[in-house]
């Protein structure tokens, strides 16, 4: 007797080898056209699959997941971070959810660090005015940018992705600082030579660059709120390729613009894919397209990732990337 193979909703396009590898092993309902899923799919799809694929795109809340049918058990997110989730009400249900983590950690540090760069040296400033014909020739006290080397660097997050931005960093000259809930334990801070600051406030009154690489959950929103973000000296460059939320967008927008803060990264938005229109017409922010883990390398990995995690779930086991409520 033929055994019914489990029926998998993938809700966006994936690699081609990952789609490929996902319709021999799984009922693989895949999404050629990549467009987003409604709410109402998103419900349909619930209701439906054994196993739901999603991405940062899909949101599933409480009431989406009221939906979804007795036979829905497991959600294997294609992302490291969960905050489209409500993995509580999953777990609730008897839904198991996992993510992809550490597989994008080195490509997510790039894009960091290359942000951090690209403000402080003004590459997009110069290269725009390159390619609008601007350039009429070198001179001495033109497109000046600020040094790292021997400039602080505080990062707001000191996990996987922290660390290998802290090893980077340290290798252009930048002196290392972090908060974190706890500190990382002497052996990973003396390999960092990095400073760990109990009081966020205190940490970004000194520092000169200000990364964020903390996951978005109720106990980061807003962590950089209006308030902490008067602390940040004025010369100082915000960096954020973790999550828009964990800033609040508007009260940035208005201090950059304001120059009391000096410039700013930013690949993520707290109401992405919108982003505050502020932050468009100025000239000392680097806007990105939530891209910095966007490495064919990656996503390859991610979806080899959400396969292990069906994979060791249906045959039994608990899946390597299970995210457990408490840890978030
Ligand atoms: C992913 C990300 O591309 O994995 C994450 O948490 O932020 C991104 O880099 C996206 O989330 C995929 O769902």
């Amino acid at each position: 007797m033929a055994v019914r193979k489990p029926k998998v909703v993938v809700t966006r396009k994936l690699p081609e080898p990952v789609e490929a590898r996902m319709s021999e092993l799984f009922d693989a309902a895949l999404n050629a056209d990549d467009a987003p899923m409604g709410r109402d799919a998103l419900i349909a799809a619930l209701a439906d699959a054994d196993v739901l694929v999603p991405t940062i795109t899909d949101r599933i809340d409480a009431a989406t997941l009221a939906g979804a049918g007795p036979q829905l058990r497991l959600i294997a997110n294609f992302g490291a971070g969960v905050d489209n989730i409500d993995v509580a009400a999953a777990n609730a249900r008897g839904v198991t959810v996992t993510n992809t983590p550490g597989v994008l950690t080195e490509d997510t540090a790039d894009m960091t660090m290359a942000l951090i760069m690209a403000v402080a040296r003004r590459l997009v400033e110069g290269a725009n005015v390159v390619h609008a014909g601007g350039f009429a020739g070198w001179t001495p006290t033109w497109m000046l940018g600020r040094r790292l080397r021997g400039a602080k660097l505080g990062i707001i997050g000191m996990g996987r992705i922290g660390q290998a931005l802290a090893r980077r960093a340290r290798a252009f000259g930048l002196e290392i600082h972090y908060h974190n809930r706890k500190p990382v334990g002497p052996r990973i801070e003396e390999e960092l030579s990095a400073t760990y600051w109990d009081s966020l406030d205190q940490m970004l009154a000194r520092m000169d660059f200000i990364s964020v690489n903390c996951p978005h959950t109720p106990g980061t929103y807003h962590l950089l709120s209006a308030r902490r973000l008067k602390l940040v000296q004025r010369h100082a460059v915000i960096v954020n390729t973790a999550r828009g939320e964990v800033i609040d967008e508007a009260s940035m927008a208005n201090l950059l613009e304001a120059g009391e803060i000096g410039g700013a990264g930013l690949d993520v938005y707290e109401h992405e894919p919108a982003i505050n229109p502020k932050l468009l017409k100025l000239s000392n922010v680097v806007l990105l397209p939530h891209m910095s883990s966007a490495t064919v390398e990656s996503r390859i990995d991610m979806g080899e990732k959400v396969i292990i995690n069906i994979r060791t779930f249906l045959d039994g086991h608990r899946p390597p990337d299970r995210v457990i409520p408490s840890m978030l």
